[in-house]
Parts: C-alpha cells; sequence; structure tokens
C-alpha cells in the first residue's frame, strides 16, 4: 500500500549534553532514508529543514532543563508541521536531532487526532525512559524528559505544546528497549502508568511478543501509533554513532523483527529518528544500519 511520506529534518542538539546530534539529519540522508523508502513503492517528499537557532548564538545554560525556552519555541513549530503534515494525509518522518524533538512532534500528530476525537499510542523504542523532569534529572538535559512532558509532568511550558491536557494516555504508552533507568524514572514510571519493556522483558519474552504486547495495547482505542525511535535502543554494537550508549541492548535482528511486526499491523502514523551523534560513529555505519531497519517499517519484506 503506497504511503505519502514526508521527511523532516530537525537539526537540534540543545537537548543533548554532547554536540554532533544536529548532523543526524544529514547522515540519514547520506544513508538514503529518502531514495530506500521511495524505492518500495511510496511517494516521498523531503521537506529539508526546520530551522533553529544555533547553539553557538546562545548563552551557556547549566539550569535545571537546559535550553527549555528554545526547545519550546521548536516544539511548538513542530507541533504545527506535524499536524500539516497529517491533515495532508502524510506520515510524516522526523529525523533528529535530539529527542527533545518529540514533545513537539507527537503533540502534533496528537492534537490532529484528538480534533477528530481519537487518540494516538507510542511505541518509544530507547535505552531510557526518558521520564525525567526538570525537578528530578540530574543532568537538566531535556532530551531525558520529553516523555514525561508528553504524559503532563515537568515543565509547564513544555508541557502545554499542544494544549493543556496531556498529549497521550498512559495506557497507550509502551517504552521497548530500556536498560538504563534513574531512580527518579522508576518513580515517575509507576506513578504515570504507561507500561516499559525492559531489557529483561525482552529476553524472558522475547522480541515477537513484546512488539505483539506493545502493538496491541497501543493501537486499542486509538487512531494508530507513533513510533519515536532512539537509536540508542539498539545495542552499540550495532549502533555505535550515539551520544549515550548503553550496552546490552536490542540487536539487530530482533530491531528488525519489531519493524516488520509494526508494518503488518499497520497502524504507523509516524515516527522520530532521533539521537543518531556521527561524531560517533564510524563511516556512517549506524545510520546505514537505521536505514536498513525503517526500511523494513516502511513494508520491505524478505519474501
Ligand atoms: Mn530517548
Amino acid at each position: 500500500m503506497p504511503m505519502q511520506v514526508e521527511i523532516f529534518g530537525v537539526p537540534m542538539d540543545l537537548g543533548a549534553n554532547l554536540r554532533g546530534v544536529d548532523m543526524g539529519p544529514s547522515a540519514l540522508r547520506i544513508a538514503g532514508i529518502g531514495t530506500k523508502i521511495a524505492a518500495l513503492g511510496h511517494d516521498l517528499i523531503d521537506r529539508g529543514e526546520i530551522s533553529l537557532k544555533s547553539r553557538v548564538t546562545l548563552p551557556k545554560d547549566g539550569g535545571s532543563a537546559k535550553y527549555i525556552d528554545e526547545i519550546v519555541e521548536v516544539c511548538i513549530r513542530l507541533h504545527d508541521v506535524a499536524m500539516e503534515a497529517k491533515r495532508r494525509g502524510a506520515l510524516p518522518v522526523f529525523l533528529g536531532g535530539d529527542h527533545s524533538i518529540a514533545a513537539g512532534t507527537i503533540a502534533g500528530v496528537a492534537s490532529h487526532y484528538r480534533k477528530e476525537n481519537e487518540k494516538l499510542g507510542v511505541i518509544w523504542f530507547d535505552a531510557h525512559t526518558d521520564m525525567n523532569t526538570p525537578a528530578t534529572s540530574p543532568s537538566g538535559n531535556v532530551h531525558g524528559m520529553p516523555l514525561a512532558s508528553l504524559l503532563g509532568y515537568g515543565s509547564e511550558a513544555l508541557n502545554a505544546v499542544g494544549g493543556d491536557e496531556p498529549c497521550i494516555d498512559p495506557e497507550n504508552v509502551f517504552v521497548i528497549g530500556a536498560r538504563d533507568v534513574d531512580d527518579s524514572e522508576k518513580e515517575m514510571v509507576a506513578k504515570s502508568g504507561i507500561k516499559v519493556f525492559s531489557m529483561k522483558e525482552v529476553d524472558r519474552l522475547g522480541m515477537a511478543e513484546v512488539t505483539k504486547r506493545a502493538i496491541e495495547g497501543a493501537s486499542a482505542g486509538t487512531a494508530g501509533i507513533h513510533l519515536s525511535f532512539d537509536i540508542d535502543g539498539l545495542d552499540p554494537i550495532v549502533a555505535p554513532g550515539v551520544g549515550t550508549p548503553v550496552r546490552g541492548g536490542i540487536s539487530f535482528r530482533e530491531a528488525h523483527l519489531f519493524m516488520e511486526l509494526l508494518a503488518d499491523s499497520k497502524q504507523l502514523t509516524s515516527m522520530d529518528i532521533v539521537e543518531l551523534n556521527p561524531v560517533e560513529d564510524v563511516r556512517n555505519q549506524t545510520a546505514d544500519a537505521v536505514v536498513h531497519l525503517i526500511q523494513s517499517a516502511f513494508g520491505r519484506r524478505i519474501i
């Protein structure tokens, strides 16, 4: 089934500690993300970059939510961009950039569906849960906060992107691949009611079962599923080009199965691909691996 896929580059690095994620969109394009999605028969439009302030022009921020004002501004724009893409009937793919952008992209897709009285499910593929708030974050880096924000916790300005109500319902939110979670985040996870499939569950149940449960739960009573794909969910052997690698992650084949089952479900509404850091990579191998995986989410079949 051909879809209209629209790519947006978001060279955001204000939410991360390490510089370099702003080069993520380029590295993914060089690895052929657009042409390889189009090769599957989809209509592909690359809409270029979302403009944002360069870190070098801003005073250094050492607060509890670093560069929050600028990040909120970009997320408001991403909200509108995502909403407009959905209104056109497209499936938007946002190339990060750090994970803070998801506070805007998911809010926008959720706003689109809320206008039709529908909910949005979310699968958050990540080594982390991104459930910190300015009050709990040890680092103050906003890329550790977007999921908490989408559920209505933390920075009021960031939470307000897309409206006063939380953008997503915790019963439709599933994290897969978590293995580095702060104690404060563990409390937030329990309080929020989202489901986290940590690497322990991936090991015990297998990726097929974890994916099945996540797709069922994220699509129950919703218009579909937004995939927020943090590349650090993958094992660093597959994906060394990230700012915060954590060993013991999802293997290449497990990730492939996940993407294939997601494609089979036909529930995908929109996607982020975030935290690629080409400075940490070798010969763009991480972007190449990711593009290969993403093809499966868009229907590439082995047979
Ligand atoms: Mn993340």
